[in-house]
C-alpha cells in the first residue's frame, strides 16, 4: 500500500504568514519515516507551486483568489492523480483552502468509480461561508461550501465537477460558526456535532455511528483534521486558536477508530502554523495521530472473551 505527500505551502487563505512553512515542519517531524514505519510505500511528490492565475479576477470578499485558485486547481489534479495511481493522498497543508482541491480531487475520482465521497471534517469552525457571508473574506473559512457547490466563485475548477452532498459532510468538534453561515450548514443540512454532542454523547459513540453511515454507502472517506480541532493547549500552532477543543486521548480515539474502519481514502493535515508553535509540538502531535490513523498503536487491544 502506497501513501502520497502531497506538500502545499499555502498561507494567502488564512489572512496572515505562517501556513506555508507547514509542509516543511510535518516532514521534519517525520511524517515520511512514521508512515515507512508502518509498512507502506511512501511517495513524497514535493510542494506544489502554481503561478498565480492570471484568468481569475480578484474578488474583494475572497482574499487572494489567484492564488489560492491556482493552487486549488494544482491541488486537484495532484489529489485525483494520486488516488487514480491507487496510492492514499496525504496533504500536507497549508491552510484549510487546500480542500477546495483536495476534496474536489476525490470527488472527481469516487464519481469515476461509481462511489459516493464522505467528508469528516474535524475543525473548530464549519468553514462554509461564501464570499458573502464571510466576516472576514479568508477563503480558509469556505472550502466546504465550495466542494458542495455552495459558494460562487469565478470558474476555478470546470463548472460540471462532481459536488460533495453536503448531508454526506460530517464536521466533529464545531465551536465557532459565524452568524450568516449558522444558516447556510442548516439550510444545507451538513451533519454537526459540536462541542456538547462531544461532551454528552462521547467521541466514540459518535464516531462509530459515522463511520456505519459510510459503510452502509460504500463511500470513500475523506478525512480534513485542521490543527484548531484540537484544544490550544494540546496543539498551540495554529492561528485561529478557540478554547475547549478536543482533547489528545479524544483525538486519538477517532484515529483508531478511522484506521479500524479501513474506509479511510485520503487526508488532509491543515492550518499548521510553525511559526507560531512551541518548539515543533503541534506538528509532532499532527504526525503522531496521522501514524495512529495509519495504524500506528500502542498496545493492541487485547482480545475479550472467547
Ligand atoms: C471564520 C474563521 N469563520 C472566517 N474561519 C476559520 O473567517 O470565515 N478559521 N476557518 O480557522
Ligand atoms: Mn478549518
Ligand atoms: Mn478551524
Ligand atoms: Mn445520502
Amino acid at each position: 500500500k502506497t501513501v502520497a505527500l502531497i506538500g502545499v505551502p499555502l498561507e494567502e487563505g488564512s489572512g496572515r504568514g505562517g501556513c506555508a512553512m507547514g509542509p516543511a515542519a510535518y516532514r521534519i517531524a517525520g511524517i515520511g519515516p512514521a508512515m515507512r514505519d508502518l509498512g507502506y510505500t511512501v511517495e513524497d511528490r514535493g510542494d506544489l507551486r502554481p503561478e498565480p492565475a492570471t484568468d481569475l479576477a480578484d474578488m474583494p470578499r475572497a482574499k487572494n483568489l489567484p492564488v489560492v485558485g491556482a493552487f486549488t486547481r494544482a491541488i486537484e489534479a495532484a489529489t485525483y492523480e494520486a488516488a487514480a495511481s491507487g496510492a492514499v493522498p496525504i496533504l500536507l497543508g497549508g491552510d484549510h483552502s487546500l480542500s477546495m482541491g483536495s476534496v474536489s480531487g476525490m470527488a472527481r475520482y469516487a464519481s469515476e468509480v461509481g462511489r459516493p465521497l464522505y467528508v469528516l471534517w474535524l475543525d473548530a469552525h464549519s468553514d462554509f461561508n461564501a464570499p458573502e457571508t464571510s466576516p472576514s473574506g479568508n477563503i480558509h473559512g469556505m472550502p466546504v461550501a465550495f466542494f458542495c457547490g455552495q459558494a460562487e466563485f469565478a470558474a476555478i475548477l470546470p463548472s460540471e465537477r462532481p459536488f460533495v452532498d453536503p448531508q454526506h459532510v460530517y464536521q466533529v468538534g464545531i465551536r465557532s460558526v459565524d452568524e450568516e453561515e449558522r444558516r447556510l450548514i442548516a439550510e444545507n443540512a451538513v451533519n454537526v456535532f459540536d462541542m456538547r454532542a462531544i461532551d454528552e454523547e462521547g467521541m466514540g459513540s459518535i464516531v462509530k455511528r459515522i463511520l456505519a453511515d459510510v459503510r452502509q454507502a460504500d463511500a470513500l472517506l475523506h478525512v480534513s483534521l485542521d490543527v484548531d480541532f484540537l484544544d490550544p493547549d494540546v496543539a498551540p500552532g495554529v492561528g485561529t486558536t478557540v478554547p475547549g477543543g478536543a482533547t489528545f486521548r479524544e483525538a486519538h480515539l477517532i484515529m483508531e477508530l478511522l484506521h479500524d474502519s479501513g474506509l479511510v481514502s485520503s487526508l488532509d493535515l491543515v492550518e499548521l502554523n510553525p511559526f507560531l508553535d512551541d518548539r515543533g509540538r503541534s506538528a509532532r502531535v499532527m504526525v503522531e495521530l496521522a501514524a495512529s490513523l495509519f495504524g500506528r498503536r500502542i498496545l493492541d487491544r487485547p482480545t475479550r472473551g472467547g
